[in-house]
């Protein structure tokens, strides 16, 4: 008894140290998105407790110290001493690896925590961390460094038994992860809101004590709602598909709805997590609509016996759907990579979507229409566009010759060693033209602001002028006939206005290229530069400074010194000797690197920039377009 008493011990040490010598492993880095891991891997297991119908609420609390704390009236986590260990249940929770919310082996139907590393994890990865539980009538409490406990499991008050839970405070180790790091409201909030909408029934509250704000997020119609967020800038074709069905212990539920958009806004999640890749149960949602689709436009007359079948493309535009599985045992296809892997899932989220889509299109015939209109419209513009595309591709073979009038290459060959800047305005361009070092630096000015791609079609697109004058000067082609190895220029640059049509321009342009150019994007061709505020000149030097916060700073360090300020909206207020020097020249310069980490949540902002009314979309490309990595060249 000692003896495996001992041997457990050491177990648990070691543990807690692999962790914290290979946080990669466990947390996926030490950086912020790894930072948010851990907020995510304690608010799974609360997650756990709403599914297993244990807990409606989860309050989750930004400290002014980075230390977060959630909590949740779930039954809490148990306190007795577990026979075979001889410690507390709670303390073999927080100090074993793997033994997170599973750990009885039956209290759980699944496990939020897709990466299963369990609480333990993110303790062995706090300076401090602190667990109180109410259960049994009693407040219990443990305190830990580093993972380690401080003392046994304690009482230190009485309640009501039937007020039960769990309370999770802990804070960052700065010795494993950067010290400066900081939450993101924005961040923790996103993800909240997808776990509540799949969650039915918990209500998610968030609050942020650094900066008094807090949100909550409580859908009472949990996908359905979802899909209706989602929408509610769009035209639906009808009403709101629901259904949910357990088979072979996996529940599965999904909201389908039709809009008048042209693109595709579907979600899927396994355990309330975002399969950002996709998997089995979204093949199975896609596949059950394009046939039961088409099964229903053949016996009624949409499609002639010499039509061929609609797509899944054509099945997918303008559809908005979520499907959202609950497994007991899901396998994913890595850590990182979030696909779900398990077969069963595939024929059982199609059995569900065809049986429910079936009889929605039997009962509801004025709906079916709508819906197989749209699906014939879309794939007759598919058919243009594809004919667009190719007589595109055809042209720009020529083109490679005949390049845009008013892009003024450079005069290097080698694409590796080349940039290319695009540059809104005329004024501006001509500034660049001048500034630059035609060597190595083409510049391809744009006027006015590019067509909204978001709204338009494939074909359309193509026809804009500014388009087609981008997509010669690349030398890639588009879409699926793109081809990074044809690619003119290694860095493509956007320079942009420091105003908000500078934003809308360069969101416009990020658009394109995600839609259009993703794997410009995902090899890290694109970036996007930074002109200077402001030019800030004392009787000695002029200095330029690139963010309000360094304005500041140097402000405060000139104290005392007459001072010019000068603010720039434009590129075009700088003469091209000071766009060289504090914009083009590599050696002072700053880019920015455009990254997808996420490329659901960059649909999603391109979605909600493009589709929302106006005032949101505003806000958020003020807030969030140059919001990309920083890269130092
Ligand atoms: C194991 C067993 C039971 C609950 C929990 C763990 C539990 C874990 C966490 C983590 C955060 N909040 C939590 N709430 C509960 C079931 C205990 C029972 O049957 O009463």
């Amino acid at each position: 008894m000692t003896n495996n008493y001992d041997a457990k011990s050491i177990q648990v040490l070691e543990g807690l140290e692999a962790v914290r010598r290979r946080p990669g492993m466990y947390v996926g880095g030490t950086d912020i998105k790894a930072l948010h891991h851990l907020v995510y891997e304690v608010v799974d297991n609360s997650i756990d407790e709403a599914l297993a119908g244990a807990c409606t609420e989860i309050e989750v609390v930004i400290h002014k110290d980075e230390s977060v704390t959630v909590e949740d009236n779930g039954r809490g986590i148990p306190v007795d001493v577990h026979p075979k260990m001889g410690k507390s249940a709670l303390e073999v929770v927080m100090t074993t690896l793997h033994a997170g919310g599973k750990f009885d082996g039956s209290g759980y139907k699944v496990s939020g925590g897709l990466h299963g590393v369990g609480v333990s994890a993110v303790n062995a990865l706090s300076e401090w961390c602190e667990v109180v539980v109410k259960r049994n009538g009693k407040i219990h409490r443990q305190r830990y460094q580093r993972g380690y406990p401080q003392g046994p499991v304690e009482v230190i008050g009485k309640v009501p038994s039937r007020e039960t839970g769990t309370r999770t405070t802990f804070r960052f180790d700065p010795t494993i992860f950067s010290p400066d790091l900081s939450y993101r409201f924005e961040t923790l909030a996103q993800r909240f809101r997808e776990m509540a909408f799949v969650t039915r029934g918990v209500r998610i509250h968030l609050r942020d004590e650094r900066k008094e704000r807090e949100v909550t997020f409580y859908f009472e119609g949990g996908i359905t709602s979802f899909v209706r967020y989602l929408n509610r800038n769009r035209k639906p074709l009808h009403s709101i598909v629901y259904a949910e069905k357990e088979i072979e212990h996996i529940g599965i539920e999904v909201a389908i709805q039709y809009t008048d958009a042209f693109t595709e806004s579907v979600y899927a999640f396994a355990n309330t997590i975002n399969t950002v890749d996709g998997g089995t149960h979204l093949t199975g949602m896609r596949s059950a609509l394009t046939r039961v689709i088409n099964d229903y436009a053949r016996k009624n007359g949409f499609l002639k016996d010499n039509e061929s079948n609609l797509t899944g493309d054509d099945t997918r535009e303008g559809l908005t759907a979520i499907v959202s599985v609950k497994h007991p045992d899901p396998q994913f296809e890595s850590q990182t990579k979030v696909k779900l892997m398990n077969a069963e899932v595939q024929t059982y989220v199609q059995q569900v979507v065809t049986e429910a889509f079936a009889t929605f299109l039997e009962e509801n015939p004025s709906a079916a229409r709508a819906i197989i209109q749209k699906c014939l419209t879309s794939a007759r513009a598919r058919d243009a566009a594809r004919k667009a595309r190719d007589l595109v591709i055809r042209k720009s073979a020529l083109e490679s010759l005949t390049l845009p009038g008013k892009l003024a290459d450079c005069s290097e060959r080698d694409p590796a060693k080349t940039e290319l800047y695009i540059v809104e305005g005329d004024s501006a361009g001509g500034s660049a033209k001048q500034g630059r070092d035609r060597h190595f630096q083409a510049i391809l000015p744009l006027r006015g602001k590019i067509l909204n791609t978001e709204r338009a079609r494939l074909d359309k697109i193509l026809s804009n002028n500014e388009v087609k004058a981008l997509i010669s000067a690349l030398g890639t082609g588009i879409g699926d006939s793109f081809s990074l190895d044809n690619l003119r220029y290694h860095r493509v640059i956007i320079m942009t206005d420091a105003d908000v049509d500078g934003s809308h321009i360069r969101t416009l342009l990020l658009t394109f290229f995600f839609r259009y150019m993703q794997p410009l994007i995902d090899n890290g061709h694109l970036y996007i530069a930074q002109p200077p505020l402001y030019r800030i000149a004392t009787r000695k030097q002029a200095r330029y400074v690139y963010t309000e916060a360094e304005k500041e700073r140097l402000l405060k360090e000139l104290e005392g010194e007459k001072i010019t300020l000068q603010r720039y909206k434009g590129l075009g207020e700088m003469n091209p000797q000071q766009l060289w020097d504090t914009t083009m020249n590599p050696e002072n310069r700053t880019l920015l690197r455009v990254t997808i980490e996420d490329a659901a949540e960059a649909d999603r902002i391109f979605d909600m920039l493009m589709g929302a009314a106006v005032p949101p979309r505003r806000r958020f490309i003020q807030t969030h377009a140059k919001d990309v990595r920083n890269l130092d060249i």
